[in-house]
């Protein structure tokens, strides 16, 4: 009978690497998490799913004695496969950590995507870092005969990371051919006008940029071709001076066709969780962030129920949702690791949903009520290990920025480094933490000539004049104006910081994603309120997903035209079936604005 080769993940504790797991358990196959050193001579295939920063990853391995053995193992021949930091890893450095030498298997420095680009997708001179979503590939040379090929150029992929190996940078020359990276970039991709190194591959190394194990049926694919191949189909020990100069480098004309692909719009389905009165865990949907039915005769309604939350997310999978959220929405109200529930929702999801999951509701410092006190960080650290990708801060946010402001107008440092945004930034990556923002309009009486006076000045960047609102409910706002408050507790308290100072806060503090809701947009229909995403998009540089209001396909087109943002979000018209998601991307394509369109 013929085994399959040994297979070890080699894990450092540092995220998600539950999904990975979960994906190759999917795909038949059953692996060993390595230990020691000698895990690693037994190994016959290793995946390294790299997590979080550049730095901690080579400390780790450091640390935990697993950097020579690592090193011997890729000398071998044996199959390594690297994913993001994982591939990253191969090089000698990273502009990340400047101090720590990388595995050095491959010669150049990783740097930083430069946001300053006239090519950024939506014209404003300014993209996004970190590069979140999904984008496709193209392959610079053809696998010789025997050898497997594993890579597809017509597929998208999920990436998420700040960090790239830009091509012309590794060189002195432009000339890919002769750069000494060319045995070795098997897959370029582009954001902006920046083209970087999506997949290595030379012999038995392989790394990829993006997660396979998040990108949907395709990454699965590609996970299945390197599972399925055997060592000799893979590579074996290669000396890159053999192949500098491939023979099927792309064309330049080929390179220019290819050169249109670039990041697409990410559609999100969001699952409002919470338990209703009889105890279940439920998706619900509000209006107004209101989720209860109309109140009968005898009290308070009925919470909404939409669904099973894992059902749901299973379905949303299948109709090619791009990302899932599920938000706890009374997690304020107890402890989040005690509500266990929810750390079960999500790891449930994570068997079967392979796209990205990001987790919102009492990420924050909690105490149990035996007093164990439980930081935001170890919060964090239970939703990653039981399969999400990002955590979603709400309420804790706002506070944390308050007082970072409330620091810096007495002359105080502004960054403690203690907030959960920070701590969970340093330790996972900016790019597992979103900040969820629930602002509310504030209407102002412009009868009074004197309104702007009465306005608090650091509001006056965020007002907006009905008269030249680009929203899409303009008739019922001529003549008005007003300003956007930022709340917590699920938009039951009203705090004194605006949406630009909130999210511009949040940005310094470290997050790498902002879920932008609106309380008075939600469950409406009425389309999203482009005026407060245009404000909040002009004031960060880090992607903003788009919330609350989607009632037709025309309002998504609308969106990503006239905002530029990255991700448009939806909850009501998805539980309810009145507009699929399918229909969503098919007419976004029709509408020529990028999206990913599944096979499933
Ligand atoms: O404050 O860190 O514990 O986080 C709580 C989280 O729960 C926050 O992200 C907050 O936005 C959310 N939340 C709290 N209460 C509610 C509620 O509805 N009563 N939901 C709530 C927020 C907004 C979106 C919704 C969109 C799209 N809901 O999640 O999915 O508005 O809806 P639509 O497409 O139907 O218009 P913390």
């Amino acid at each position: 009978k013929s085994e399959k080769p040994k297979l070890y993940l080699l894990d450092y504790g540092a995220g998600n690497v539950r999904s990975l797991a979960n994906s190759i358990n999917k795909l038949g196959y059953e692996f060993e998490w390595v230990k020691d050193a000698s895990d690693l001579e037994k190994a016959e295939k290793l995946l390294f799913p790299g997590v979080g920063a550049f730095g901690h990853a080579m400390t780790s391995l450091k640390e935990t004695n697993l950097l020579e053995p690592l090193l011997k193992y890729i000398r071998s021949g044996k199959p390594y496969f690297g994913i993001c930091i994982g591939m990253q890893a191969l090089f000698e450095a990273s502009d990340e950590s400047p101090e720590i030498a990388g595995l050095g298997i491959i010669p150049g420095k990783v740097s930083k995507f430069n946001p300053h680009d006239s090519q950024a997708e939506d014209g404003s001179g300014i993209k996004s870092v970190p590069h979140i979503g999904w984008n496709g590939v193209w392959r610079c040379w053809q696998e010789p005969e025997g050898k497997k090929p594993l890579m597809m150029d017509e597929e998208e992929y999920y990436f998420v990371h700040s960090f790239r190996m830009l091509y012309e940078d590794s060189t002195s020359t432009q000339n890919p051919e002769t750069s000494p990276l060319a045995p070795y970039v098997h897959t370029l991709s582009r954001y902006g006008s920046e083209e970087f190194v999506s997949t290595v591959r030379l012999g038995n190394v392989f790394g990829t940029q993006f997660h396979p194990e998040k990108s949907g049926p395709a990454g699965l694919d590609l996970l299945r071709r390197w599972l399925e191949a055997s060592p000799k189909e893979l590579g074996g020990v290669v000396d890159p001076s053999e192949v500098s100069k491939r023979s099927q480098w792309i064309t330049e004309q080929e390179k220019q066709s290819r050169k249109r692909r670039g990041l697409t719009k990410r559609i999100v389905a969001c699952l409002d969780v919470r338990s209703n009165d009889q105890g279940d865990l439920v998706v619900t949907k509000g209006d107004q962030y209101d989720v209860r039915e109309k109140a009968d005769e005898a009290g308070k309604g009925d919470v909404r129920n939409l669904g099973k939350p894992v059902d749901l997310a299973r379905r949303y999978y299948h109709e090619s949702a791009d990302e899932i959220c599920f938000l706890n929405i009374t997690s304020f109200r107890n402890s989040a690791l005690q509500d266990q529930p929810m750390l079960k929702v999500v790891e449930a999801a994570a068997e079967t949903v392979f796209v990205p999951l990001t987790v919102g509701g009492g990420i924050k410092d909690t105490i149990d009520p035996d007093g164990t006190v439980h930081s935001a960080l170890e919060v964090a650290g239970a939703y990653f290990r039981a399969g999400a990708d990002k955590v979603s801060i709400g309420s804790e946010a706002v506070v944390a920025v308050e007082e970072m402001l409330e620091r810096e107008s007495k002359g105080e440092k502004a960054l403690t480094g203690k907030t959960g945004i920070e701590t969970i930034a340093q330790g996972y990556g900016s790019q597992a933490v979103v900040v969820s923002i629930d602002p509310k309009r504030v209407y102002i009486d412009t009868s009074d000539p004197d309104w702007r006076s009465k306005v608090p000045a650091q509001h006056l960047p965020c007002v907006i004049l009905g008269d030249h609102a680009t929203s899409s409910t303009k008739e019922e706002e001529r003549g008005k104006a007003w300003w956007y408050q930022c709340t917590i507790r699920g938009g039951r308290e009203v705090r004194d910081i605006d949406v630009i100072q909130l999210a511009q806060g949040v940005e310094r503090l470290g997050a790498g994603e902002v879920l932008l809701n609106s309380v008075d947009r939600d469950g409406s229909g009425k389309g999203f309120d482009l005026d407060l995403i245009k404000l909040v998009k002009k004031s960060v540089s880090i992607p903003v997903v788009a919330s609350s209001g989607a009632g037709r396909v025309e309002h998504f087109s609308e969106l990503f035209k006239e905002t530029g943002v990255e991700a448009g979000l939806a909850a009501g018209i998805f539980h309810r079936r009145e507009v699929p998601l399918d229909d969503v991307k098919d007419h976004l394509r029709k509408e020529q604005v990028p999206v990913r369109i599944t096979s499933l």
